[in-house]
């Protein structure tokens, strides 16, 4: 077999790349560790900057999310009992952010490859990659119980942040990380959203919270615990009393409980991986950087990575021109740094971190600073829309 990009993984990132490409003219197949239904099932991102929503345009796919999507103007910082909006449209001269799934996003992407008829290989096992210091890159990997080989001009590692392909070039990766620790306990139900107009982060003396939402009809909270907790020492009703609390008392009530329909915890991390390109393999998204979800930045900085390295191909293949390829990794780190640097603030900014009492005063000075200064509410609404290409 032959194509002209391997992809690896069929995320958002893979899948976009994969779109994008496609649009351009340029052949790719996309490799899957897991079946199409496991990948849906993985409730992530809710939250899209304009780089995001303006690829998925471009990438013909944006119908149902120009339709269902939720246009947010503003988010909401609850602290001290109180609520403090920060109005992101009027501080950025009209900026927005969008409410719409990763999972719906993924949806959409998957269906656009199947019309079009291009190759998705799912549940394919070992998957390594091979060749791509030299200029005949190869993937080979394990399909009901044989062996395969792809032959290919490009690798795209979008295997996400356990993926084969950084694992690859471990040796010659600089790695940069930063563990936080506690988890983020996550509840998705069909219930209507605490507040449709805004994403609400609250910052309380029991731990950080987080209401946000997926449509009219269905929410998606979450709560600071620590790493040692396991999904099932938390029943629903734990979850609500934990979150209700967590709030000002004007919002508590107006939480509307139900059923969960997905709980799942997850690890805080910062990471990146310098470099992001290794002869013709290329990393994107999740496997070559990690942000804490603080600042909803992580499906969106993968949406900027998948923008310049869809470019970057389709000039090598239509114009002859290494430029892009030659840039990729510089140009996307100097926006991953930013985005790090504001998910890492962010989430010291708005969480409990056990024991640090100095740490805590600094929190309520700079939440008291940030709510009264323009200054640096514009600076926090012109990171959370994301800052310029
Ligand atoms: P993914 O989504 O991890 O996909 C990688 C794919 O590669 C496959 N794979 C392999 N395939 C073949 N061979 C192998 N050896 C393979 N190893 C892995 C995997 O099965 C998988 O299908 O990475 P991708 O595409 O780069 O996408 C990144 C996003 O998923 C991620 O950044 C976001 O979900 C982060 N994130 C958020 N980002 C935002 O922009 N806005 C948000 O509001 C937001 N909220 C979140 C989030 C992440 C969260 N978690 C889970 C920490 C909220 C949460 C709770
Ligand atoms: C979400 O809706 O899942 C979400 C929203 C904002 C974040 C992180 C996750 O910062």
């Amino acid at each position: 077999m032959r194509t002209q990009v391997a992809i690896i993984g069929a995320g958002p990132s893979g899948l976009l790349l994969g779109q994008l490409l496609h649009k351009a003219g340029v052949d790719n197949i996309i490799l899957e560790r897991q079946t199409g239904d496991y990948v849906l099932g993985r409730i992530r991102a809710g939250i899209l900057e304009q780089v995001t929503v303006d690829l998925m345009r471009e990438a013909g796919v944006s119908e149902r999310m120009d339709k269902e999507g939720i246009v947010h103007h503003s988010i909401e910082l609850v602290f001290g009992g109180a609520r403090h909006p920060i109005d992101v449209h009027g501080l950025t001269g009209g900026k927005v952010v969008t409410a719409y799934g990763q999972t719906e996003l993924t949806h959409d992407l998957m269906d656009a490859r199947k019309a079009a008829g291009l190759a998705t290989v799912y549940e394919a096992d070992n998957v390594r990659l091979h060749g791509f210091d030299g200029t005949n890159p190869q993937v080979t990997y394990e399909k009901d119980g044989r062996t395969h080989a792809l032959d290919c001009d490009f690798i795209a590692g979008c295997d996400g942040f356990h993926g084969v392909s950084r694992a690859t070039v471990k040796d010659r990766v600089t790695e940069y990380e930063k563990v936080y620790p506690f988890g983020w306990l996550g509840l998705l139900s069909d219930t209507p959203p605490v507040s449709p107009h805004a994403i609400v982060y609250g910052n309380s003396e029991h731990g950080f919270s987080l209401c946000s939402m997926r449509s009219m009809t269905r929410s998606r909270y979450y709560v600071q615990v620590p790493l040692t907790d396991k999904v099932e020492d938390w029943s629903d009703d734990r979850f609500w009393a934990e979150l209700k609390r967590r709030v000002d008392p004007e919002l508590s009530e107006k939480i509307v409980t139900g059923a969960s329909i997905e709980k799942s915890i997850a690890p805080l991390r910062s990471f990146v991986a310098e470099p992001l390109r290794f002869g013709r393999l290329f990393l994107a998204g999740d496997a070559g950087h990690i942000v804490p979800p603080t600042g909803a930045k992580g499906l969106n900085l993968a949406a900027t990575d998948v923008k310049y390295l869809s470019g970057a191909f389709i000039d090598y293949f239509k114009e002859r021109s290494n430029a892009g390829i030659d840039t990729y990794s510089e140009r996307c780190l100097k926006r991953i740094w930013k985005a790090e640097r504001f998910s890492w603030w962010m989430t010291t900014l708005m969480h409990r971190f056990p024991g640090d009492e100095f740490g805590r005063k600094m929190q309520e000075a700079e939440l008291d600073y940030l709510v009264k200064s323009k200054a640096l509410s514009t600076a926090v609404a012109e990171n959370y829309v994301g800052l310029p290409l």
